[in-house]
Order: C-alpha cells, then sequence, then structure tokens
C-alpha cells in the first residue's frame, strides 16, 4: 500500500468494494489501465466483453434491474460514450441503479477538441442522476464509493463516471471505500392511519404497482396487504412481473395500448393507490386519466419526494422505501366492501384476454396462451418495443416468481442484449425475450456476447416485415400512403444458426410450444422467428380496419 495502486486498479478494486459482480464492456484504449485492473480482479468481477455500447448498457441495466444493485457497464470516450447513451437513459426512465464509466482524453489536452473528446458532464447531464470526473486517482475511492450511492438511493438512477487516460496511470496509496450502510426511508407515523382512513371511505380502490427497487420480500408483503383488503391491482407501462397475473386480484397493465376496460375502471375509480410509480405519461394515458390539480383522491408511495405529485397533485403522498412501506402496512386490514368492484374489474381483464381469431394459420394469441402454460415458474421475460409486444402484455400473465424486464423510454434494441444481461446475472433461469424484426437486427449482433460467454437466452423474433407501429401511425394518420416503414429480413433462423445457436420457424399456432421445447433442449442461445400476417398491424386491428377507421 506505501507505494499505492494504479488508478485502473483503484477502480477495478472500487468495483469490486462496492459490491459489483460483472462488468459490461466494450473497451478502448482510453481505459487500458482499467482492463489491467480488471485483469488483477477477474476471479471476482465477471468481465463480459459486448460488441457494441448500446447492447453493454442495456445489459447492465438489466443487471440492475434483477439485482437492485447498479449494474455497471466500461464504455470508451467519444463514439463509445454516444452509443451507450440509449441505456443511460433507460435506465433513467425506469429508475435502475447504473453505473456507467467512460474512458477519458488526457485532462492536459481538454477544450481542444482533441480525438474524440466529449464533456461528459455536459454531454449526459438531462439524462443521468449523476455525473463526475475523476482527474486524480487519490480520490477514485470516495468517487466511486458516492458514484454507487448515488444510483441506488431515493429514486435509483444512472451514474456516469468519466475516468481520465493518464489519471488511470497515476499511483495512489488510498484504502478502498465501500457502499454507506443507510437505513431506508419509512413512512411517517400518521401515514398508514391516514391511508387507511381514505381507504375505509372508498368504494372503488385501485392500486397501480410500478417503479424500481421492489424486492421478492416487499412484492410478497404488498400483495398480503392488497389481496388481504381484497383491492385489485394494475401495474404500471412494462412493470407485470411486480404482481402475480395469474391472480384474481391482477387487473392488467396500465401503460401504453391499455386495454379500454381498465382505463374505464381507472376513471371510474374513487381512490387510486400509486404504490412506487410515477404517474407519468404512459400510466396516466397521456395525462388524460386523472386532472392535474387532485380532484380524484390518490396515495401516491415513492422514495423521493421530489417525484410525489409531480405533474398530478395527490391527496396524501408518502415518502419511503416501497419495501419499507410495504412491510409497514402488509399486516393492516379493513372491512373491504368492493368484493364486486374488485370482480367487475378483474372481469373486464379477462375478457380481454380471451384470444381473438385472426386470418391465416397462425394464432399467435393462442400460441402465447399455450407457450404460458409450459413455461418454468420462474422465468425471466424481457421485451424489446414494438406493437408484437401487445400480444404478450394482453394474452399472458407473468406469475409470482417470474421477472418481466421492459423499457418504459419505448427503447427499441433493448429487449435482446437486457435477455442475455439476464441470463449472464442469473445463469440456470430461463430467458424469454419478446422483440419484432425491427428491434432483432438493431442489438441483435450482441447474441455474439452470449455464445462467448455460455448464456442462452430464448428470442422470440415477431418478424411482420415491418417497423410495424410506425406503419400503424402512418395508416391511422395517412391512410394507404406507406412511407419508410417496410423491412427486408435475413432468415433469423440461420442468422442465429451461423453463431452455432438453435433456430425455429412458427408459421403455425400449434408450432411454438414444440418449437420453444426443442429450443430449450438444445441448451444454447435460440431464436424462434414467428412469422405473421403483416396485415394484422396490431392485436384488435388490419392494415384495412384501420384504413376504413381514418376514412382512407
Ligand atoms: C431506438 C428507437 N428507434 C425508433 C423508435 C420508433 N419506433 C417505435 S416502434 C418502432 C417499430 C418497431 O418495429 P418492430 O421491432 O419490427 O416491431 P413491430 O412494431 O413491427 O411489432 C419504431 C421504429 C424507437 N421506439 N426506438
Ligand atoms: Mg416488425
Amino acid at each position: 500500500m506505501t507505494d499505492g495502486r494504479t488508478g485502473g486498479q483503484l477502480l477495478a478494486d472500487a468495483l469490486v468494494a462496492n459490491g459489483a459482480t460483472h462488468v459490461f464492456a466494450v473497451p478502448g484504449e482510453s481505459y487500458l489501465d482499467l482492463l489491467d485492473g480488471l485483469y488483477n480482479q477477474r476471479n471476482r468481477l465477471e468481465l463480459i466483453t459486448c460488441r457494441f455500447e448500446a447492447g453493454a448498457v442495456h445489459m447492465a441495466e438489466a443487471h440492475g434491474k434483477l439485482t437492485g444493485r447498479p449494474g455497471v457497464a466500461v464504455v470508451t470516450r467519444g463514439p463509445g460514450a454516444c452509443h451507450a447513451a440509449i441505456g443511460v437513459h433507460v435506465a433513467q426512465q425506469d429508475s435502475t441503479p447504473l453505473v456507467l464509466l467512460v474512458g477519458q482524453i488526457p485532462v492536459s489536452e481538454t477544450d481542444r477538441e482533441t480525438f474524440q473528446e466529449v464533456d461528459y458532464r455536459r454531454f449526459f447531464s438531462p439524462i443521468a442522476k449523476w455525473v463526475t470526473q475523476i482527474d486524480e486517482a487519490a480520490r477514485i475511492p470516495e468517487l466511486m464509493a458516492h458514484a454507487f450511492d448515488v444510483a441506488v438511493s431515493g429514486r435509483p438512477g444512472p451514474v456516469v463516471v468519466a475516468i481520465s487516460e493518464e489519471m488511470q496511470k497515476h499511483l495512489a496509496a488510498v484504502p478502498d471505500i465501500g457502499p454507506q450502510a443507510v437505513l431506508p426511508a419509512h413512512p411517517a407515523p400518521d401515514a398508514i392511519p391516514r391511508l387507511l382512513k381514505l381507504l375505509e371511505a372508498a368504494e372503488k380502490p385501485l392500486a397501480i404497482l410500478g417503479g424500481s427497487g421492489w424486492t421478492p420480500q416487499g412484492r410478497a408483503a404488498i400483495r398480503d396487504f392488497l389481496v388481504g383488503n381484497d383491492i385489485p391491482v394494475a401495474v404500471s407501462f412494462r412493470r407485470q412481473g411486480l404482481f402475480d397475473g395469474t391472480s384474481a386480484h391482477y387487473a392488467g397493465d396500465l401503460g401504453v395500448g391499455a386495454d379500454a376496460g381498465l382505463v374505464s375502471k381507472a376513471k371510474e375509480s374513487d381512490l387510486i393507490l400509486a404504490f412506487g410509480t410515477r404517474l407519468g405519461e404512459p400510466v396516466s394515458q397521456g395525462y388524460t386519466l386523472f386532472d392535474l390539480a387532485g380532484s380524484k383522491p390518490i396515495v401516491q408511495v415513492l422514495p423521493d419526494q421530489a417525484e410525489i405529485g409531480r405533474v398530478h397533485r395527490v391527496t396524501l403522498g408518502i415518502t419511503s422505501d416501497v419495501n419499507a412501506f410495504a412491510q409497514a402496512i402488509a399486516k393492516e386490514r379493513i372491512s373491504p366492501r368492493w368484493g364486486a368492484w374488485r370482480q367487475a374489474v378483474r372481469a373486464a381483464r379477462e375478457k380481454q384476454a380471451v384470444a381473438g381469431t385472426y386470418d391465416g394459420p397462425l394464432n399467435l394469441a393462442v400460441a402465447l396462451q399455450q407457450l404460458e402454460k409450459v413455461l418454468p415458474a420462474d422465468t425471466i421475460f424481457t421485451t424489446d418495443a414494438g406493437n408484437f409486444a401487445t400480444w404478450p402484455t394482453r394474452f399472458m400473465h407473468v406469475s409470482e416468481h417470474q421477472e418481466f424486464l421492459g423499457p418504459t423510454n419505448g427503447a427499441m434494441g433493448y429487449g435482446v442484449p437486457a435477455a442475455i444481461g439476464a441470463a449472464i446475472t442469473n445463469p440456470g433461469r430461463c430467458v424469454v425475450c419478446f422483440v419484432g424484426d425491427g428491434g432483432a437486427l438493431m442489438t441483435g449482433q450482441e447474441l455474439a456476447t452470449a455464445f462467448h460467454h455460455g448464456a442462452a437466452p430464448i428470442i422470440l423474433v415477431v418478424n411482420n416485415g415491418q417497423y410495424g407501429t410506425i406503419r400503424m401511425y402512418q395508416e391511422r394518420t395517412y391512410p394507404g400512403r406507406v412511407s419508410g416503414t417496410q423491412l427486408t429480413n435475413p432468415d433469423f433462423a440461420r442468422f442465429i444458426e451461423s453463431f452455432g445457436g438453435h433456430g425455429e420457424v412458427v408459421t403455425a399456432t400449434d408450432d411454438l410450444v414444440p418449437a420453444f421445447q426443442r429450443a430449450r433442449a438444445s441448451g444454447k442461445a435460440a431464436i424462434i422467428e414467428i412469422r405473421m400476417n403483416p396485415d394484422q398491424i396490431t392485436n384488435r386491428a388490419t392494415v384495412a380496419d384501420l384504413r376504413r377507421a381514418a376514412g382512407g
């Protein structure tokens, strides 16, 4: 210790000291010394070599979502940082703890617009929770520990740490610093009594679970409270993993494309219990569900007071860690008298989840419902962004011990790398990704990373030969004028076979389950390409329906 360690070593050691287990990276000459430090830590930190920085950050973000500890990604300066930006935005909008290290130019060249120079404080400030730059090796333990603390504190989010090049070579004799031990924020003493009083006065309560940071214990505790008081439970956009979808209390997801039945029940409700969720654009159905002044009684529980009542004024705001809140309220019981209301909300969910009939040999609704029956009880789902995602959301259910990871910012290219990150984080668990043909080729090359590190997610590519979501909007707005939304695709089964994986093509309803079982049995990463009728543009409408509705 007297001679000190290099900055590169101190950085690697700081990752270990703060509990990191995986580092998702695309290398660059800007952080050779950190790479060398990681070499010394190779028995404690698994270095995942990725193919694209967006992929690396999505993998790290999925790791953060699953573990509640910051996922760690490392990218190079300039172009690497630009590629990584989408993952920082996902982590911001999903409130996911993430630490992104970015190699930086030598400080002595600052402000010459030198090779690959970017000012990261300015570049990332609107999308990161905190951005810092370490220019002195001696400050690494302090600033890295703070980066990890900020990423998990209050409303979790992404922290960016630029690490200047020559600093990584300097020696410093300083001790490692680990995470700050801190007790989570608990509900104020009168919070639960006030909440129960509002509940007692309600006739039609509806809970909305969302946000990040929920532990399995927290989820179980809030379920005890909600089911014990017979309250119907919706989840916010892409948060299906927070509540057992097979439960008679599950009401569906209040997100983009939410079921009209649920939306009308949310409007009818006389008390919204918004636990852990922001009432953002997707949940509030474009800010139309509740008025901003607070005429609808809402109880909102969030770890960060600044987010409570943001946009929509609420009746009772409770600043608390969501798990601490759930534990505090789990055993509280009032005499619920809204059994009929709860059943009506559930009936709306059940009605919309009944598979319809569709033209052609493939009914994806029925195929997914068959698939649900054979999936392992601890499956982790990931999803990309696109219309294909409305099929599993509408027709499948995520059960108690399953997880669901999706980007609430609608980032295409998330699903495949998130599946790889999830599989690396939880070896042995079945990981199933839903992605469209558009999203599959945004980051599908990350499958090389899966093979390099022995991960075996199963990727369901819903192929309709187009950027279907945008085609849908196009047909509604400019019927018949198809512009920039058609795609030419590779043979997806052969695509994964070229990596050494397992490929399947599904063209008929009853083919999906056997294809999935063969994919699982192969033990390899797999793609199941599901060939869709391109005219079935949503699970409720064909192109012709949209044109008719638009008068085209
Ligand atoms: C990174 C990114 N680029 C563009 C978009 C805009 N966008 C939203 S959905 C979509 C089409 C998705 O196509 P595909 O993955 O094939 O799914 P589909 O809608 O056809 O089911 C596009 C281009 C986006 N959300 N994210
Ligand atoms: Mg498509």
